[in-house]
């Protein structure tokens, strides 16, 4: 594993000021939830939608499969290379909402059973490869790391990664979410070292 590789489009595997490790931190505000799926649902509101979504954990599991090996950059400084995520593809999910959507929608909040929320732009959230993951490196997601259920977006610092999350919200225009409202980059590029919301 050197550091010196580098992407298909001549961008450094690493990102600037990112150092490489085989640990899989736990990086949580909070302490990690205890996630009752009696009573559990995944719930889709917001512009647009005239009526809410929702599926249980057994629905929502059945809209898809993706599995993928990627890259997790968190803004502290780690990244971990080569990560096996497994789960529900973006696509899948969107494939369920688009078709009743009566505006255009912009932004993404996601929201999570700890009231942990993060924005993404529409165009970021739906990124092929973006997942719902179950599973990591062949194992079920522990509690630690977001399981049951969690998303990943591979190419935006991993706080954009929203642990045990239970919910979208849709947006017309982009908002901040808990570490976007404390400091931290609206949209969080690691390539572009989009670390502080100063850098905006
Ligand atoms: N719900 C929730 N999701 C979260 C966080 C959090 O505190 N709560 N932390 C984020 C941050 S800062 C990072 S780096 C990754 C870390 O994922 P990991 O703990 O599985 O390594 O989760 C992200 N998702
Ligand atoms: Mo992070």
């Amino acid at each position: 594993m050197s550091s010196e590789e580098m992407l298909d489009d001549g961008r450094a595997r690493l990102p600037s000021g990112q150092f490489l490790t085989t640990r899989f931190p736990v990086l949580t505000y909070g302490s990690t939830p205890v996630v009752e799926l009696d009573g559990w649902s995944f719930n889709v509101s917001g512009h647009g939608l005239a009526e809410p979504i929702e599926w249980t954990m057994e629905e929502f599991l059945t809209l898809g499969k993706h599995e993928t090996t990627r890259d997790f950059h968190c803004v502290t400084t780690w990244s971990r290379y080569d990560n096996a995520w497994r789960g529900v593809p973006i696509e899948a999910v969107w494939a369920q909402i688009n078709p009743h959507l009566t505006e255009e929608v912009g932004a993404v909040m996601l929201h999570c059973t700890c009231g942990y929320t993060t924005n993404l732009l529409i165009e970021d959230f739906l990124a092929s490869d973006n997942l719902f993951a179950t599973h990591h490196d062949g194992e079920p997601l522990t509690p630690d790391h977001g399981g049951p259920l969690r998303f990943v977006c591979h190419h935006l610092y991993a706080w954009k990664s929203a642990k045990w999350i239970d919910g979208i919200e849709l947006l017309d225009m982009d908002a901040r979410g808990f570490w976007e409202r404390n400091g931290y980059h609206k949209r969080g590029d690691p390539w572009g070292e989009e670390r502080y919301a100063y850098q905006e």
